[in-house]
């Protein structure tokens, strides 16, 4: 018997040692601007363990985190041509490229995170994640990003008027641009990895993020007051390039997909604890939390939402996600 089970082992061993050798392997290389253990960058490395066991090892997953591959614009080209394989990126950058996703991003379009949670998760989310296919991308799932807020280096901001003429960076989209002009305050928008020298030289007043991004990209070391104004909830997206997807069996497309979707629970569960963790490093270190408001800025935000839910298709659009318990 010992002798049988050794003999097994073996064969088992070599077995595995010829489909290393002779099997087809693929890495699909995967793009993210967060630095290694971001709960994004953590998700995708659990979704390229899940592909790699249910493909018995002919796809894997290597994510190249901390903008290793560029900036979010960049990589989205990227991805668009087939350089990348997958990229896990903010809905932001997309607004300007995938229409729809100008919706979801909308200030205060959602609820809460659950609200969101429940719209990304049914068939409004499966109706965005189609739209990236007519631009050379395919959506896989969504991630959370919990709410943005404003934080800055100069003042508490407690008032919708605390905001009036401050410079604040934004991402790369006119959303974002159109958000801070109607608050009465100057958009900047800049690539992340851009930002804390901006802050540290003055360049901007400050910036905009959730807990998490906010402590791990360190801006709170130079912007010490942080006002809990949540303006928006952004959802992340995973995406893969359209001509990586295409060279994809059905079956493998299917896995890749399923395991996209189960990697989303994994993500929740390091986000709900990333955000307590980073909120508590962050006041740790001195920064001041401000409460505000949030009626007036809503109130502001009608001729955003007027110029981007100009097709009926669209405006329809945000009164499901409205409607949306
Ligand atoms: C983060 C998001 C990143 C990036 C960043 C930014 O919340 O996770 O993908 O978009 O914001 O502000 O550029």
């Amino acid at each position: 018997m010992l002798h049988f089970s050794k003999l097994m082992a073996a064969t088992f061993a070599f077995g595995s040692l010829m489909i290393g050798v002779a099997g087809a392997q693929t890495v699909l290389r995967s793009a993210d601007t967060h630095p290694d253990g971001y709960p994004t960058v953590e998700a995708v490395k659990y979704l390229g363990e899940l592909i790699k066991e249910r493909t018995a090892g002919r796809y894997s997953v290597e994510v190249y985190h901390s903008a290793q591959l560029g900036e979010e614009k960049d990589t989205i080209e990227q991805t668009q041509t087939g350089v990348i394989d997958l990229n896990r990126v903010s809905m932001g950058p997309f607004n300007g490229i995938v229409p729809e996703t100008a919706v979801p991003s909308l200030p205060y379009m959602f609820r809460s995170v659950e609200h969101m949670r429940h719209v990304m998760d049914g068939p409004i989310g499966d109706e965005i994640l189609k739209a990236f296919e007519t631009h050379d991308l395919v959506g896989l799932a969504f991630y959370d990003s919990g709410a943005r807020s404003f934080y800055n280096t100069k003042k508490d901001i407690t008032s919708i008027a605390d905001l009036k003429g401050m410079k604040f960076r934004v991402i790369q989209s006119d959303v974002f641009v159109d958000m801070v002009n109607a608050l009465g305050a100057n958009a900047t928008p800049m690539a992340y990895g851009e930002v804390y020298s901006a802050l540290e030289t003055g360049v901007i007043d400050g910036a905009e993020n959730n807990w998490p991004s906010f402590e791990s990209a360190k801006h709170y070391e130079v912007a010490k007051h942080y006002t809990v104004d949540q303006h928006q909830i952004v959802p992340e997206v995973l995406v893969m390039s359209k001509s990586s997807w295409d060279r994809l069996t059905p079956e493998d497309q299917a896995i890749v997909k399923q395991a996209a979707k189960d990697s989303v629970v994994k993500m929740r569960e390091l986000w709900d604890a990333q955000e307590k963790k980073s909120r508590e490093i962050v006041e740790k270190a001195g920064v001041k939390v401000s409460e505000i408001d949030k009626k007036p800025l809503i109130d502001a935000m009608k001729p955003v939402y007027d110029k981007y839910l100009k097709t009926p298709e669209l405006k329809d659009l945000a009164t499901r996600i409205q409607a949306t318990k």
